[in-house]
């Protein structure tokens, strides 16, 4: 994968996106559109990291453009840079004002341009990157614990105003004390790992996976049944079986297993999202009593 960053260039004129087009090409992918739909289109099929998006078009301006971005939850965070032959500080006023990021007027200087554009690449570089520490687990480079949080809030809002339902599965690794006792913190970081990548699998769009902590993991579904959400677990307990991590050491042996805790919930406005977590969690406890490597719902 190529870590090119990526500019969109929205301008109703030919002859400016081949000259901006021809400046910036060196350093970054181009993408160029000649309408502010177009532009808005290109923005949510391919999430370039910064728009330079000209003021004066016909049909839909700078500015409309830039508010229809602005409210789409796909393209909202895309930093957006006027450019435009207007001199009038009202109109470099309300583009800040509107959340631009900048503001270049013509004629354009080479050098200013890519300056420009650079500073807001590397901060959204930056942005990324403090992202990525926020809310991904470096060892497993699932999602983490404070990710989870933010989104069981978001969709737990989402299901109330939907009607619709969440499934919560709390996964533990059984015995995984012992499993480092046999082979070290190294190799069990490993097992670690190998399973992040079997719940991974199952990663699709209206689901998270995430490592709560230590050896235990959590998988949301959002508007999906019981039943499907129970296969779901039955199918991450099986993948992990199949593994086949098997340890042995002195008198006993065993292989790497989990035990699931489930729930199935239309949430509403009595009821929090940590009631929810307990409600699995209280089934992944119940499982362990009851022997291990299995569901509980
Ligand atoms: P149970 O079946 O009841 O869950 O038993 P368990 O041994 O899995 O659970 P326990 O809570 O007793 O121990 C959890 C173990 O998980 C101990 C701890 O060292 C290990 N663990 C937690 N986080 C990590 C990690 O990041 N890496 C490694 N290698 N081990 C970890
Ligand atoms: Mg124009
Ligand atoms: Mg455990
Ligand atoms: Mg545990």
């Amino acid at each position: 994968m190529t870590d090119r960053q990526s500019v969109l260039v929205i301008d109703d004129e030919k002859i400016n996106l081949q000259i901006i087009g021809d400046i910036l090409r060196d350093e970054v992918s181009v993408m160029l559109a000649k309408s502010g739909e177009q532009g808005i289109r290109k923005a949510i099929d391919y999430r370039p990291d910064l728009i330079l998006l000209d003021v004066v078009m016909p049909d839909m301006d700078g500015f409309e453009t830039m508010n229809r971005l602005r409210h789409d939850a796909r393209t909202s965070f895309i930093p957006v840079i006027f450019i435009t032959a207007l001199d009038d500080s009202s109109h470099e006023e309300k583009a800040l004002l509107m959340g631009a990021s900048d503001y270049i007027q013509k004629p354009l200087h080479t050098n200013i341009v890519q300056a420009r554009v650079r500073l807001h690449l590397q901060l959204v570089k930056q942005r990324n990157m403090l992202e990525k520490l926020a809310n991904i687990d470096p060892l497993t480079s699932l999602a983490n614990r404070r990710k989870y949080q933010e989104v069981i809030e978001q969709e737990w809002q989402r299901a109330i105003t939907d009607n619709t339902s969440l499934s919560l599965l709390v996964i533990d690794i059984d015995n995984f004390k012992q499993y480092n006792d046999c082979y070290g913190h190294a190799t069990g970081d490993k097992v670690l790992q190998q399973v992040a990548t079997v719940l991974a699998s199952h990663l699709i769009d209206n689901r998270l996976v995430a490592r709560y902590g230590g050896e235990e993991f959590v998988v949301l579904l959002s508007g999906c049944s019981q039943e499907e959400s129970e296969r779901v677990a039955r199918r991450c307990m099986e993948d992990v079986e199949e593994l086949n991590l098997i340890y042995t050491h002195e008198d006993f042996s065993g292989k790497v297993t989990v035990s699931v805790g489930g729930c199935t919930m239309f949430p509403g406005p009595n009821c929090r999202t940590e009631d929810f977590f307990n409600a699995a969690d209280e089934m992944l406890g119940l499982a362990k009593r009851s022997g291990k490597n299995k569901i509980l719902w």
